[in-house]
């Protein structure tokens, strides 16, 4: 029902978001680049008749405007909406929100960002505290199999086996941080290559999950919320993604993490109901409704979309929509016409 209903106005939603942003791309100005995607996602969402609720967004409600944590969106969240909404339309629903996922990619022109999203029933999704995340991502002949409490060795080991490939034939996408150096020597001496990446890493843990994309494998400690929103796109796909929250300042390193110590981080996620902090999650935890949507579309171009290009009068978008409810994964390629006569031209 989510996915009839929803599945077309989302791509829209996601497509805006990535126009919006990519008209900043390579101006080297991130927080615009960011903003302009949460408004258009936000105007574009607050269409859809839906009644939905913003699990993870752009911040606590005190430091974003738009799209915080809580915010409702839909017209079946206005208040006289039983006038206009039908019965099914007014089932609550979870959305997670990334409407520019990697803004310093797009602030410097650099491939890898996207505007994405998730959408379940309500408490199908995690609501991922602002923590950091180790994550392991992988294709689904890997699936259960790999397991992120094993050594990165020997998951190259199984992942080697499990894709019939040896490990020089593996690549495995790791975020450029000082707090890798130990996991990029690790998986170079086990044999597998390495492919450093500045920021991004939703775009990476879902190239796991196509063959054609020559990424085998997400590695290493990203930020939680993203861990949510590409565990979502995983769990569609039938892909591993499995994440641990990252509560020890030592494991992170970067000067902000260090404002908290490991017992504050403790306690801080304590207070929001995280008892057990070592617990692995998988992919069916963090988006455990019965039903997930996932949406995205490409801002600057990378290894599944298309960024958007802009030619006079208009652009054209490539999105990715898929769902636990269809066994598609559906890529859509829309040409935008902005004031000007429907003449498309097909340029394939
Ligand atoms: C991570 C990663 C994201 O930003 O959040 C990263 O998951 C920030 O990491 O995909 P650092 O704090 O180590 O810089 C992204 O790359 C882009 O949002």
């Amino acid at each position: 029902m989510l996915e009839n209903t929803l599945g077309l106005e989302i791509i829209e939603v996601v497509e805006q978001a990535a126009i919006a942003s990519a008209h900043w791309m390579g101006k080297g100005e991130k927080n615009t680049a960011d903003h302009v995607a949460v408004e258009a996602m936000r105007e574009r969402m607050n269409k859809i008749h839906m009644r939905g609720r913003i699990v993870i967004g752009e911040g606590e409600r005190d430091e974003a405007p738009m799209l915080y944590i809580g915010e409702e969106v839909g017209i079946c969240t206005r208040e006289d909406a039983a006038l206009f909404c039908n019965p099914t339309e007014l089932v609550e629903i979870d959305i997670a929100v990334d409407p520019c996922e990697g803004t310093n990619l797009v602030a410097n022109g650099q491939d890898g960002s996207m505007a994405v999203l998730a959408i379940s029933e309500k408490g199908g999704l995690f609501a991922a505290p602002d923590f950091y995340m180790e994550k392991l991502a992988a294709p689904a002949a890997a699936a259960g199999h790999v397991d992120i409490r094993k050594s990165p060795t020997e998951n190259l080991k199984i992942l080697s086996e499990c894709l019939g490939r040896s490990l020089s034939e593996l690549v495995v996408v790791v975020m450029d941080r000082p707090r890798h150096k130990e996991l990029v020597r690790e998986i170079r001496s086990a044999g597998a290559r390495v492919r450093l990446i500045s920021d991004g890493d939703v775009s990476a843990a879902i190239s796991c999950a196509f063959e054609g994309t020559n990424i085998h494998a997400l590695m290493g400690i990203g930020a939680a919320p993203e861990g949510v929103i590409s565990a979502a796109a995983l769990r569609c796909l039938g892909g591993h993604f499995q994440g641990r929250l990252v509560y020890d300042p030592a494991e992170v390193k970067t000067p902000e993490s260090e404002k908290w110590s490991r017992a504050d981080n403790v306690d801080r996620l304590a207070s929001m109901g995280i008892t057990d902090p070592d617990r692995i999650y998988s992919a069916n935890e963090l988006a455990c409704g019965q039903t997930v949507l996932f949406a995205a579309c490409g801002i600057t171009p990378g290894a599944l979309m298309e960024g958007v290009r802009f030619f006079p009068g208009g652009c054209r978008t490539e999105s990715l929509v898929i769902s636990t409810q269809s066994s598609t994964a559906r890529f859509v390629d829309t040409i935008h016409l902005i004031n000007q006569p429907k003449q498309l031209y097909l340029h394939r």
